[in-house]
Formats: structure tokens, C-alpha cells, sequence
């Protein structure tokens, strides 16, 4: 029996399911008495320092943490869990950490994205049991925007170089925590979980630990989720978004069986986008709730899940906020949700009024899930203007002319799937959401998607300039020669494709093998 530490802010249900694939049943913590009673506990943080600290205060759940971990029974803690072993967190500074081990928790200052999004590899610095069965340079998926400064060196397990060297793991006794996520890290993840719970395991120092560590570009699966005619929920896939062939929704697939698939082939991330969610409210018949349920029993890396994320006010008039069922899709498994349409509208309103409410989705779920739980999916399409100043949009020279032999060009937001072209372009868009507090940019192409051309280098590297947050490069991979192009020639951090990946044209173990030596990437 293992007792699990949940305060309510976020995906837990992927801890809970890998460790059950390992056998073991779980208990949530009620109350600090359960914790007093635990023989095994695990802590999964998530989302902001100080509201997690509130919360356990709020609780009455510091003490009796305290005194577990002073106890010297097994404790796993994991990501913001992990900072709350410490003494205070830059995220929150006038709130105090649990103060188990000096040292503090800094935000990342360095030229690279923040937040630190990826899959990345780690150096042991002393032997422990979680190493058993690993050889060293395997890479583990981190999401983070703080680091911890840990100033017991000998609690120090593993560290990790992004901009800077920081400690990815503590053990001390039998405290270990660690910044990224088992559960989020695949087969190597869950061997990690395994170790921990198995105490008679021998503690080792794996062997091939690299002198530093690299961020690998990842390679995301992507798939486009509707009702068919029929009423199935079916993989579908446009051409410049228009899904239907001869008058049918295309049907390639059922969406928990191909992310288990794509997940077997090596998949760092699987994104799910309700593709007509903008008319159908999500939270009334719930399919996606259902998709993500299932995917993540089986999953174990990263799911996002977009599509429909807005306020909504049904017909008996309940209101539902975009907080709500962005909720709901963290707890039924989703690491982090994409706000397509709604994020044109709220843009567009703070450039009107010129300030931010606070009280938009993007605002509200980065506040309580953090900022690397909010992606805002982009829909951009090319307009070609004659120059420079014809408009008032940022407008880049482009390399590809127009149909009458334009050399300029600028891309505009649209909503609702691709039907609505807006005033406002890409660029804005990205640049403002990130203000906002937005994680991390999924960078469509409406021109593209779908005709296996390549990716939009001009758009991709025009957004990229404009914001400090990962990049996604999406729409129109055709080969795996497109993944290098796009890694090459852009600073996106990640690439996402979805037909050839459905219609089996190139698996992603090809794309991964021809990238293997040219760009960092993870191995499976
Ligand atoms: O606006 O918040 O409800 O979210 C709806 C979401 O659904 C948005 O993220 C939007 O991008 C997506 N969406 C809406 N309609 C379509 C459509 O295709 N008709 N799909 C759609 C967007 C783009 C990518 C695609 C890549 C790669 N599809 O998801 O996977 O272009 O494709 P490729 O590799 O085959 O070229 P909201």
C-alpha cells in the first residue's frame, strides 16, 4: 500500500496509474493522520510553490510531513514536491518550504526557453536503488521553471546542466525526490518507481552517466479527434484542415489505441485536439475525459489535451469557467491543456483595452496548474501583402512569393478550427500569451497542415523571436528529412506531425533514427 500525497492542484492520476501498473494500490491522504500511518508515501507536486505550501498549511498537513520525513520511512517526492523539501522558493518568497534540506529554489536565468520543457539526462553523483537496471544516459522528462540550489552536497543524487548545473534529485536516508517526472518518463520511469518501492535493492552508480547533459528536441504525436458522421469518435486528419473526403470525415484511427501505439514507437509527447469543440461544450457528453482516462492507464509520457477550453454557459444556464474544465481534464490524466480560439478572443481584448484582467483561461489555469500547464495552439494562415507597411501587423520578407509575386507576407490568428480569419497575427498572439502566462506555443500552419511540404521555417522562426517560451513546430512534416530541416534552420524545440505518422508513412522510430547523430533527441 502506498499513501499518496494529493493536494488537489493537478495530474496525479499518472503517478496513481504507474503505480499501479506496478502492483501496488494506493491510498490518498485525507488527513494528517494518514500520513502519520503511512508506510510508504509519495508526494507528486504540481503547479505553483506557494500554493502548494498554502494548501498543506491550510490543511494542517505540514507537521505531520515533517515528522514522516524526520521518521525515515520511504518517501518519493516528485517536481514542485521536491522544491518543498527546501527553504524557500524564488516562485514565492515571502512563503517558507518545509526546510527539510538547505538551500533555495531559483528561477531559471539563462538564454535557453523557459520553462525547461523535455526530455533530458541526469549525473549521479552518489549510488542509489532507483538506479538499478539503468545504464546512465537514458533522458527523463522535466517541466519546471525553478530549479533547486541544494546546499547538502551530500543529499545531492543527481544533477542536471540546463543553463546551468542543477540538482535534479535528492536521497537522503530513505528520502529521495526528484525535479523530474518517473511517470511522465516511460519505461525508464516506471523501472525508477519500481526501484523505490522495492527497498532490498542494491544501491549502484549506473555507468555511463554523460559529462553534461542535453535537452533533446522532441517529437510529438499528434491527434485531430471528432465524431464521424456515425457518431464514433474517430482520428481524423485535414488537408489545410478540411477533414472531409468525398463528403466523409476521414477515419484513421481510434484515438487511445494510436497514442498507445505511437507511445510504443517512441512518442516524447501525445497531444489530443477536440477538433470541434468549439461547438459541442466538452464537459457535456465528455468523450475526450473518457480518451484521456483510458490513454493514461497505459502512457507514460506527457499528454495535452486542447479543444473547447473557454468559459461556457450551458442551456439550463450553469456556468462552467475555462478553470473548470481545464480541472477536469487534469484529473482524468491530461499533463497540460491547449487553448486554441479562446486565446485569439483574449488577445484581442487586451489590445483593445490595453491590460489583462486576470481573469481569462490563459491567466486563471497558469495561476493554479503553472505556466508550463497552458499551450496555446496557434491556427495561423499566410496573407501576402505587396509591402512592408500595407498593414499594420508584424510583416516578414518571404522567400516563397505570393500567387501574384508578392515578397511579403504576415500570418493571421483564426478561430473555430481554421473558419474564422481574425486581425491579429501570430506573432502578437504568441508574444501576448506568453505575457499572459502561457507555457509553451503549438505553432499550426493552416497552409501546410497536411501536404507533407515541410514545415513554415518563415513562421516558425518569426514567432520564435517574439516569445522566450518553447516553440512547437506544427503542420506539413512529410519525411524525416523535415524534422532536421526544422531543427536546423529554426530554435523550435519540439516538432509535431500527424499524417504521416497516422497513415504509417514514416513510424516515428525512422524519424528518430535519421535525426540520431545529427540532433539530440531521445532514445527508446
Ligand atoms: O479552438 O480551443 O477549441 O481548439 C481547437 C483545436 O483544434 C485547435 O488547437 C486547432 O488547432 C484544432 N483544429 C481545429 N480544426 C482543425 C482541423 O484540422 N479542421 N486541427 C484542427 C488542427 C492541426 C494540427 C495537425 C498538424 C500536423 N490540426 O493538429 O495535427 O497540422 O498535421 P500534419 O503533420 O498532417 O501536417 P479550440
Amino acid at each position: 500500500m502506498i499513501t499518496l500525497l494529493d493536494y488537489g492542484a493537478g495530474n496525479v492520476r499518472s503517478v496513481i496509474n504507474g503505480l499501479e501498473r506496478l502492483g501496488e494500490s494506493v491510498q490518498p491522504v485525507q488527513s494528517g493522520d494518514d500520513i502519520d500511518r503511512a508506510e510508504r508515501l509519495v508526494f507528486p507536486g504540481v503547479g505553483n510553490f506557494g500554493a502548494m505550501m498554502q494548501i498543506l498549511r491550510e490543511k494542517n498537513l505540514i507537521e505531520p510531513l515533517l515528522s514522516y520525513l524526520h521518521s525515515g520511512r520511504p518517501f518519493f517526492g516528485i517536481c514542485v514536491a521536491l522544491q518543498a523539501l527546501f527553504e524557500s522558493s524564488e516562485e514565492a518568497p515571502d512563503v517558507e518550504g518545509l526546510g527539510f534540506l538547505p538551500g533555495r529554489v531559483k528561477r531559471f536565468t539563462t538564454d535557453l526557453a523557459v520553462p525547461h520543457i523535455g526530455w533530458n539526462g541526469y549525473k549521479a553523483r552518489q549510488p542509489s536503488r532507483i538506479f538499478n537496471g539503468l545504464a546512465g544516459d537514458e533522458k527523463l522528462y522535466f517541466v519546471h521553471s525553478y530549479y533547486v540550489d541544494c546546499q547538502d552536497a551530500d543529499a545531492i543524487l543527481t544533477s542536471t546542466d540546463y543553463g546551468c548545473e542543477f540538482t535534479s534529485a535528492i536521497q537522503k536516508g530513505n528520502i529521495i525526490a526528484t525535479q523530474f517526472h518517473p511517470e511522465k518518463s516511460g519505461q525508464v520511469g516506471l523501472k525508477i518507481l519500481e526501484n523505490f518501492l522495492d527497498q532490498s535493492r542494491e544501491a549502484i552508480k549506473p555507468q555511463h552517466c554523460p559529462q553534461t547533459t542535453r535537452l533533446a528536441k522532441r517529437i510529438i504525436a499528434c491527434l485531430d479527434v471528432r465524431s464521424n458522421d456515425q457518431g464514433d469518435l474517430v482520428v481524423t486528419k485535414g488537408d489545410q484542415y478540411d477533414v472531409r473526403e468525398q463528403g466523409a470525415v476521414r477515419n484513421l484511427g481510434k484515438p487511445v489505441q494510436l497514442a498507445e501505439e505511437y507511445y510504443d514507437q517512441g512518442a516524447d509527447e501525445i497531444t489530443f485536439l477536440n477538433i470541434t469543440a468549439f461547438r459541442d461544450f466538452p464537459l457535456q457528453d465528455m468523450p475526450m475525459i473518457e480518451v484521456l482516462r483510458k490513454t493514461s492507464k497505459n502512457v507514460f509520457v506527457p499528454l495535452t489535451i486542447g479543444g473547447g477550453i473557454r468559459d461556457f454557459t450551458d442551456r439550463n444556464g450553469r456556468h462552467y469557467s475555462a478553470l473548470e474544465v481545464a480541472s477536469e481534464y487534469f484529473r482524468s490524466g491530461a499533463d497540460k491543456i491547449s487553448i486554441g480560439s479562446d486565446a485569439v478572443l483574449i488577445v484581442e481584448e487586451v489590445l483593445r483595452t490595453g491590460k489583462a484582467t486576470g481573469l481569462s483561461s490563459i491567466e486563471q489555469i497558469a495561476r493554479v496548474y503553472g505556466n508550463q500547464a497552458v499551450v496555446i495552439s496557434v491556427d495561423p494562415r499566410r496573407v501576402y501583402v505587396e509591402s512592408p507597411d500595407a498593414v499594420s501587423h508584424p510583416v516578414i520578407k518571404t522567400e516563397l512569393p505570393g500567387p501574384n509575386g508578392e515578397h511579403y507576407c504576415w500570418y493571421q490568428c483564426t478561430i473555430k478550427g481554421g473558419r474564422e480569419g481574425r486581425d491579429l497575427d501570430a506573432v502578437t498572439l504568441a508574444r501576448v500569451c506568453e505575457e499572459l502566462g502561457a507555457g509553451e506555443i503549438l505553432l499550426n500552419c493552416i497552409d501546410r497542415d497536411g501536404t507533407n511540404a515541410g514545415f513554415d521555417l518563415e513562421l516558425i522562426n518569426a514567432v520564435k523571436k517574439a516569445v522566450t517560451i518553447p516553440v512547437i513546430a506544427s503542420s506539413g512534416a512529410g519525411s524525416a528529412a523535415h524534422f532536421l530541416e526544422v531543427f536546423a534552420e529554426t530554435e523550435a524545440e519540439a516538432a509535431l506531425a500527424a499524417g504521416i505518422f497516422h497513415r504509417k508513412e514514416v513510424p516515428i522510430g525512422e524519424v528518430k533514427d535519421f535525426l540520431s547523430g545529427r540532433v539530440e533527441i531521445r532514445k527508446v
